[in-house]
């Protein structure tokens, strides 16, 4: 059973601060995954577990500074490594924090290997994750810089990550744990399940902090395309999805 968890960068960090933890949502976050894994798999202590972390207060201010986004590319290559850099940062917290919890985490860097075409199709290799997997670690993704032909360097959303993942494992279960308890309508009540966009583009708005890859609209979108359902929840519900549960809001479209 192999789970992919995205921890959202505005769970795990203070995203109106540049480079600032939120410490505490990390620290019960990483409790909550070192129980998990420990208790997963096949009895040996190690669970099928990989994570995915977004780009908070990290990615996405130094990418805002640069102008890069998901769709503007740079070709300035001090530009993009300064936001790679301020990923590995943001990721050597998780992967460190998971090593004082008795987790085997291993940092996995998006910007040497991932690509998208002229079209923006992504191509992330993930034999060594898997590899990982099968020999008992739990590998620590990020949202990255990736190039794209023809634009530069553009961003990779953690998310976009997670698809690639759970597409190619494949992956059983997915979980995007966000700042809020599920994808909200209109009225500000979680939607228990989605299975088009237009189910709920109307009530979907942009991000409230620097987000230069698009919100809870584009996550949804984004989650509509994996082959598997994805679950959206808060981090009071992070337990529950672990335990297995089906918190917040399902989004369907892979079913
Ligand atoms: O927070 C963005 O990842 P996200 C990563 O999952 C960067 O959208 C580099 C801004």
């Amino acid at each position: 059973m192999t789970t992919v968890l995205k921890l959202g960068g505005s769970v795990i960090t203070n995203k109106d601060s540049p480079e600032t933890l939120d410490e505490t949502a990390l620290d019960s976050a990483l409790d909550a995954v070192a129980d998990a894994w420990q208790e997963g798999g096949d009895g040996d202590g190690r669970g099928d577990l990989a994570i995915v972390h977004g780009g908070g207060s990290f990615g996405h201010h130094h990418a805002a500074e640069r102008g890069v986004t998901a769709t503007e590319g740079t070709r300035n290559a001090r530009d993009a490594v300064a936001i790679h850099d301020a990923m590995s940062r943001l990721n050597r917290e998780v992967v460190g924090r998971l090593h004082d919890r008795g987790v085997d985490a291993l940092p996995v860097g998006a910007l040497s290997v991932a690509s998208r075409d002229a079209d923006g199709a992504l191509d992330l290799p993930t034999r060594g994750v898997e590899r990982m997997l099968a020999e008992g670690f739990c590998p620590v993704l990020h949202g990255d810089g990736a190039v794209q032909s023809g634009v530069g360097v553009t961003i990779l959303s953690g998310d976009d990550v997670v698809v690639a993942l759970a597409r190619s494992l494949p992956a059983d279960r997915v979980g995007l744990c966000s700042t809020v308890p599920g994808v909200l309508d209109g009225d500000g009540a979680v939607v228990d399940r989605i299975d088009r966009l237009s189910d709920v583009e109307g009530a979907l708005g942009g991000s409230d902090a620097t987000d230069v890859t698009g919100g809870m609209a584009g996550k949804v979108r984004t989650l509509l395309a994996l082959p598997v359902p994805a679950h959206v929840f808060g981090p009071d519900e992070l337990d529950a999805f672990l335990d297995g549960d089906s918190p917040g809001t399902l989004v369907a479209g892979g079913e």
